[in-house]
């Protein structure tokens, strides 16, 4: 059945080390799909949910101890320690095929070896890429489906191609002290092992749409990032593009599917979305930088969705959807979650599986459950998703969970100050990773978990590229996260983030005024539209300030950190921080 030599190669050999009883080849026809949810139904893998309120929806719940992505079992396996640098966990490549190897060897035997073949990226689009993906996991398979393009017309494009992506997961045991998760960016290989959630196993997504592509598109010129893309109609139909790049569970989902306030709503302003995680882009004939979301669907946070902060991501939830870890509503075959509404089920379950009281204080949802949506449900997707050749991207937006450091918005002086903005990121970790929620760490660009090479080169390539585009977009940061001295959130956030992208795009088109602050272009309070807000220019004034003592700390923080990099931070960054100091010491 299969024609390309390599794959079949490749797939004989791990059958012989995984030793599955059998091995399917997942062709993404929907009679074969039907089929694994019907088998997944019946061994309990997934429960199917009402089909008058949720058709063709699902509730899948992950073991306890696997529930997010694992970063301190996440390894970047380059022949060279140094190659993989300071901020990623390295393993040597033979080390890890090894140890791995050993994890692998008969992890599948009983089971059946799905074999996916996935495409990142439209197919026949300049900018997509190939992957296959072996798994024992029916979860794995349905997620995929609605994640990436799957089946033979992934195979019809690859043709006798050895270029593609070769990922090898297996549930084995669950068993958490042997769970790796290991990239071998240098042969084109993933390997995941001993864990059943998303990030660890869905091997489109963050292993290879992030960290082998970032380390792809650093040797052919382009760029893999951490971004969502949205496109902002104006009253005349014309729509610009921006994309912006926010730590895991810190908005992106939220902000690339905005409704805009009413004030932009009754002028004719419209927003598409276009992607709500990954970005790849690629410099266009014109000159300009060109995006396109290399996925299918959404892996969204599910706390906190609701008719209010994103009415568009619940709407996408409604049909053909994958629940991971939410709430079972036993009576109605529904699901909920904290921050869905006021109701919670009567008869519920929680996301352990156990009966669950809402008065007991204890979450019902995992913080990090999540919702696996086809993109075309949703009600404000671009017309341009499936566009091979991707969308123009006017501006580049960074940004994190800051409590105070941090203001509403800056713009950059130009990219190579960008560049430095988005190197300093930071952000308080959130439950999208195993570990402690709320500490500040440094997040560069939002890809120190996902950037498949060392960081300084990552860096340099981002300076390089900044040569290399004709017409570069404009790089901004931006702060939702900023809180009075209770604790709350002091800018309304949500839909009314648009208030500050229409600043930004006025930017853009030199429309704009702004005052120059010792980090950047800030713009005037009033330009700020405040009409319909409970808060007004007194409290964006507010929300703007650069408080000179805090930023001398944060410049410290930023010294131990860039140190960590050694001769591979690229000078012009050193030069950017000794810029900044100055300009803040002069401030003080
Ligand atoms: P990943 O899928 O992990 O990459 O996350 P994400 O960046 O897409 O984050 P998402 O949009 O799912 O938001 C995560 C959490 O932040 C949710 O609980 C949201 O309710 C909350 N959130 C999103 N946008 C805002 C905002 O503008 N203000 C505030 N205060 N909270 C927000
Ligand atoms: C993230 O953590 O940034 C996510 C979810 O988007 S995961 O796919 O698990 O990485
Ligand atoms: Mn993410």
């Amino acid at each position: 059945m299969l024609k390309n030599s390599y794959l079949k190669k490749w797939i004989e050999d791990m059958a012989a080390l995984t030793n599955p009883k059998e091995v399917v080849l997942i062709d993404g026809s929907e009679e074969q799909l039907e089929a694994l949810r019907r088998e997944a139904v019946a061994s309990g893998e997934i429960i199917k949910l009402n089909e008058e309120k949720l058709p063709g929806c699902y509730l899948h719940r992950s073991a306890q101890n696997d529930v997010a992505r694992v970063e301190d079992r996440t390894f970047i396996c380059t022949r060279s320690k140094d190659d993989a640098g300071p901020t990623n966990n390295w393993m040597d490549p033979k080390e890890a095929y090894e140890k791995l190897g050993k994890l692998f060897k008969g992890s599948m035997t009983g089971r059946t070896m799905y074999v996916i073949p996935y495409s990142m990226g439209q197919i026949g689009s300049p900018f997509a890429k190939i992957g296959v993906e072996l798994t024992d996991s029916i979860y794995v398979v349905l997620s995929m489906n609605i994640m990436t393009r799957i089946g033979e017309k992934v195979l019809e494009a690859l043709g006798d191609s050895d270029d593609f992506v070769k990922g090898l997961h297996s549930k084995a045991q669950l068993d958490a002290e042997n769970r790796y998760i290991c990239h071998f960016p240098e042969d084109n290989t993933i390997w995941s092992v001993n864990s059943g959630y998303g990030g660890n196993v869905l091997l489109g997504k963050k292993c290879f749409a992030l960290r082998i592509a970032s380390y792809l598109g650093k040797k052919e010129n382009w760029m893999a990032e951490h971004m969502l893309i949205l496109g902002i109609q104006n009253p005349q139909g014309e729509v610009k593009y921006i994309c912006a790049a926010f730590p895991s569970a810190c908005g992106k989902t939220n902000l690339a599917m905005l409704i805009p306030p009413e004030i932009y709503r009754k002028q004719g302003y419209k927003v598409w979305c276009v992607g709500d995680d990954i970005a790849w882009l690629r410099i266009g004939p014109d000159g300009r930088l060109w995006a396109i979301n290399p996925e299918n669907g959404f892996f969204g946070v599910a706390p906190g969705t609701n008719a209010k902060s994103n009415p568009n991501a619940l709407e996408t939830t409604r049909r053909n959807t994958i629940f991971t870890n939410v709430v079972y509503d036993a009576d109605n075959g529904t699901v909920w979650w904290e921050g869905l509404d006021k109701d919670p089920p009567k008869n519920a379950i929680n996301w352990k599986g156990e009966k669950w009281d809402p008065a007991s204080g204890e979450k019902g949802a995992h913080p990090n459950s999540r919702f696996t949506a086809p993109a075309r449900n949703c009600p404000c997707i671009s017309p341009e998703f499936d566009n091979p050749q991707g969308v123009p991207i006017s501006a580049i937006i960074f940004g994190g969970r800051r409590a105070k450091t941090a203001p509403l918005v800056y713009q950059s002086f130009d990219w190579e100050h960008g560049v430095f903005v988005g190197s300093i990121m930071a952000s308080e970790t959130t439950a999208a990773a195993a570990g402690k929620v709320g500490v500040v760490r440094r997040d560069p660009m939002a890809m120190l978990p996902f950037c498949g090479y060392h960081m300084g080169d990552y860096f340099a390539h981002w300076l390089e590229m900044g040569k290399k585009i004709p017409n570069p977009p404009k790089i901004f940061n931006v702060n939702w996260f900023r809180t009075d001295d209770e604790g709350n959130f002091i800018w309304p956030g949500y839909g009314d983030n648009m208030r500050v992208l229409m600043w930004i795009l006025d930017r853009c088109e030199g429309k704009a005024k702004a005052v120059e602050t010792p980090i950047g272009y800030e713009p005037l309070p009033e330009d700020i539209e405040t009409e319909g807000l409970s808060i007004g220019t007194d409290t964006i004034k507010e929300l703007l300030k650069v408080d000179p003592a805090l930023w001398k700390e944060e410049i410290k923080g930023i010294k131990e950190f860039y140190a960590k990099f050694g001769s591979r931070l690229p000078k012009e960054l050193l030069k950017q921080l000794e810029a900044l100091e100055d300009r803040i010491n002069k401030a003080e």
